[in-house]
């Protein structure tokens, strides 16, 4: 029986450039996670610790943050094996682990510099393939296949290295592909990799695991935050695999669109005030998109200005547009023949809906747009699609010309 953490991707020393000032807390923030991971490790009473590359953002990383890093990793006294990366391979006499302070690491912290295998415990065997380049169309589990095969027989394998899972249209030819049933391959138990930032197991029936990120570094890290606890109970048995929780602060995006502002600035307070218990330990960024009139963008802005300070770390995107006034209407009617037919036959329907012309609008029928759209032709229409007529509001129609606004191209506009 064996039992360690695997986690993979910390990036430690990324500058987070794009959060201005608060990219100091960024960093700190992971170095807190790597300190939770430490804890989480002796409160599992686990074999050992490993982290399948990238522990360094890159070769530059500050000597400072390197001995950090080792200091908190071996204050839990459990060994930890670390793997270099793609973003810290192991190159040449200035890369991270060919300084000093790597050189001679406090002890317990084990570099995995060369293919190879070393023991883990009295039952378990790491068989190592780091990575000494920052791209390759080589597979990285392949040095495994014959160092495995030249370990002792009869304890548990467990392999180790960095790379993409070879799944079609989700890897990059020169990015480490890692056979999909590597670690069959090359006869192990299970396979620790990393470098792609969300959990991913399953793969060769659940020998090889992806852990993802254990601090989200970006919005669409949505399976991150975690390390795994992997027990193996024998040789030849299945993994146990189950997520750790570690993650310091939540990345949370909220996206707007402000063509309803009423709409968008309740959901805006809502959830601005449901994530406010864990403001101090939220990324947010709030992007507002969509056509909306200077009133509206009021509004909105009105209801994000009481909250929005009480996150620290946060950006707001406004990617909105101004939206179309009645001059605007006005002449893209008298431009474009075919938008005028299609915006009138919208106008039409909205008075056989609602018995009242469009705010703003001429009635319909006096323009002369040339329209057929009789009422016998729109109640054909309707019970054609399944729409029930009464159940037609303004909005409804107001979506239907802002979605014909939205997609005429710019230059139309
Ligand atoms: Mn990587």
């Amino acid at each position: 029986m064996i039992r360690f953490l695997h986690s993979a991707d910390w990036q430690l020393g990324a500058r987070f450039t794009q959060f201005g000032g608060h990219g100091a807390r960024l960093r700190e923030a992971r170095m807190e996670t790597l300190r939770r991971m430490a804890s989480e490790a002796v409160r599992l009473e686990v074999d050992f610790m490993c982290i399948a590359g990238d522990l360094f953002e890159d070769n530059q990383v500050a000597d400072r943050l390197v001995a950090d890093a080792f200091a908190i990793l071996a204050s839990s006294r459990v060994p930890t094996y670390i793997l270099p990366g793609n973003h810290d391979p192991i190159s040449g006499p200035d890369c991270v682990w060919n300084r000093p302070v790597a050189r001679h690491p406090p002890a317990g912290i084990h570099i995995l510099r060369n293919v190879g295998v070393t023991e883990v415990g009295h039952d378990a065997l790491l068989i190592v393939s780091p990575l000494s380049q920052k791209h390759s169309t080589s597979d990285p589990s392949l040095p495994l296949v014959a160092a495995s095969a030249s370990a002792p027989a009869g304890r548990i394998r467990i392999g180790i290295t960095h790379g993409s899972p070879a799944i079609a249209s989700l890897h990059q030819e020169n990015d480490f592909p890692i056979a999909l049933d590597a670690a069959s391959r090359a006869d192990l138990d299970f396979l620790a990799i990393g470098h792609w930032h969300n959990w991913l197991e399953g793969l060769d029936g659940g020998r090889i695991l992806m852990p993802g990120t254990p601090e989200p570094d970006r919005f669409s890290n949505d399976s991150a935050g975690r390390v795994a606890l992997v027990e193996i109970a024998e040789v030849g048995a299945l993994p146990r695999i189950s997520p750790v929780a570690v993650a310091t602060l939540d990345w949370k995006l909220l996206e707007l669109d402000l063509f309803d502002p009423a709409a968008a600035a309740a959901t805006l307070t809502a959830r601005l005030e449901f994530l406010l218990p864990r403001a101090g330990n939220t990324v947010l960024r709030i992007r507002m998109s969509g056509a909306v009139d200077p009133a509206g963008h009021g509004l909105v802005s009105s209801a994000l200005e009481p909250l929005i300070n009480r996150f620290p770390i946060h950006q707001v995107v406004d990617e909105t547009r101004l939206a179309p006034g009645p001059a605007d209407w006005a002449n893209l009617r008298s431009g474009h023949p075919l938008l005028a037919e299609v915006l009138s036959d919208i106008d039409r329907l909205e008075v056989l809906a609602t018995g009242v012309a469009p705010r703003g609008e001429a009635p319909p029928g006096e323009g002369g747009t040339g329209s057929d759209l009789t009422p016998a032709t729109v109640r054909e229409l309707l019970t054609a699609s399944q729409t029930d007529i009464a159940a037609l509001r303004p909005e409804h129609l107001a979506a239907m010309r802002h979605l014909l606004f939205e997609h005429l191209p710019e230059d139309a506009r």
